[in-house]
């Protein structure tokens, strides 16, 4: 059985290294990240926080989780931080239990205007079950409209509001944000999973000034292990100072057992690595290739939505946009289908693709790669129902990725 398992991870090694990669929320962890990751520390149990455990043997745990919170508080510049959960889902779920009431109203991005599941999508997720969820999209350019945003929450006075995106191409403007949501007295909470690398180089505006929490993935821009960080702004602690205890609490016991303390050693070295300048020239550089990638097409003649940040979308027909993502595949070009403003399809079948270019400006991509690979998502997408050609350019691909290291 494990012959099998290592086979298969030798065989998607050689997958990840034959395509590109552009996923926007996907990435490339270095070594040292994977070396956490895979070490003993998976073997060890620690519920509870450093000085406060429910199992023995764990000083050495203790020292490496305060290691990371404190790395991660000054990255992020926040005077609290918590870096147990186990991924967005999760830390987005710790947040609702620690400071509403169920039946609460809540009110996020719809998920079809680029929004996330866990911002109070109706009926079907935690936060649509248990609260009362208003949402609010974009414009037909898909960008927030600030002003029906302000009528929608003066109407409905939500007790919580979400900022943060998955298919969302501009810069948010968190000091808006905080207006809308000072005008009923809402918490207002950022998460940034998506940009928080960005936030780091310094490519995108910091949320911390303006919101009361921050949540995060720490494996898509941020380029670390799966996991994820709750972190309370000052602005936070000055509306309730028990805030950071309330998290705390939520995490362990509320949502979670054991801490992944692999995970969180792995999301440290992350940290780490994000302090350094070439940090900074890697947030640059995943903003200039996606801006190089989005004209190229736009010259192309497709209609993309972006980019300001590391994602575009493009729209096709309706419905075409699963179509299109997998002749893509069966040409060595790994996106995915996605609704965009004003989708008329459904999300199992909708109109766009999502492009970002995190994972492949790791690789080593620069803004004339990117137009080599706009060409070949055009010549794909001009021979979609084309298994030759699309097998052609799949070779093409993989000799293109020959001289970028995985
Ligand atoms: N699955 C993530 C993404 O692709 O954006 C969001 O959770």
């Amino acid at each position: 059985m494990s012959d099998m398992v290592f086979e298969l991870i030798r065989k998607e090694k050689a997958r990840q290294k034959s395509q590109i990669h552009l996923i926007p929320s996907e990435n490339f962890v270095s070594e040292n990240v994977l070396k956490a990751i895979g070490s003993c520390l998976t073997n060890k149990y620690a519920e509870g926080y450093a000085g406060r455990r429910y199992y023995q043997g764990n000083k050495i745990i203790d020292e490496i989780e305060n290691l990371v919170v404190e790395k991660g508080k000054e990255l992020f510049g926040v005077p609290y931080m918590n870096v147990q959960p186990y991924s967005g889902s999760p830390a987005n779920e710790a947040v609702l239990f620690a400071l509403l009431e169920p039946g609460d109203k809540i009110c996020g991005m719809k998920l079809s205007a680029g929004g996330h599941l866990t911002h109070g999508h109706p009926k079907i997720t935690f936060g649509g079950k248990y609260f009362d969820t208003v949402q609010y999209g974009v414009n037909k350019n898909g960008k927030v409209d600030y002003d029906e945003l302000t009528r929608l929450v003066k109407k409905e006075k939500p007790k919580l509001i979400w900022v943060g995106t998955t298919a969302y191409p501009w810069i948010l403007d968190w000091k808006k944000f905080s207006e809308i949501a000072g005008s009923v007295g809402a918490w207002l909470i950022a998460d940034i999973s998506h940009i928080a690398g960005l936030v780091v180089a310094g490519v995108h505006p910091s949320p911390v000034d303006y919101v009361d929490v921050v949540t995060s993935t720490t494996h898509k821009t941020l380029r670390g292990s799966r996991g994820a960080f709750i972190a309370v702004t000052k602005t936070g602690l000055s509306k309730d100072s028990k805030l950071a205890r309330k998290i705390d609490k939520a995490v362990f016991p509320g949502m979670q057992g054991g801490p992944h303390i692999n995970n969180i050693a792995g999301i440290g070295v992350a940290f780490e690595e994000a302090s350094n300048l070439k940090f900074k020239q890697y947030g640059k550089q995943v903003v200039n290739n996606a801006k190089v990638l989005a004209d190229e097409l736009k010259n192309f003649g497709f209609k993309v939505f972006g980019t300001e940040n590391h994602l575009m979308l493009v729209e096709f027909g309706v419905g075409e946009g699963r179509k299109t993502a997998e002749a893509l595949d069966e040409a060595g070009i790994i996106v995915n289908y996605n609704t965009v403003p004003g989708e008329k399809g459904t999300a199992m079948s909708p109109s766009g693709i999502r492009i970002g270019t995190p994972a492949e400006t790791t690789r080593g991509m620069k803004e004339d790669d990117m137009k080599r690979i706009a060409g070949f998502i055009k010549r794909a997408v001009d021979n979609i129902d084309n298994k030759v050609e699309l097998e052609k350019i799949k070779k093409e691909v993989r000799s293109f990725l020959k001289k970028f290291i995985v």
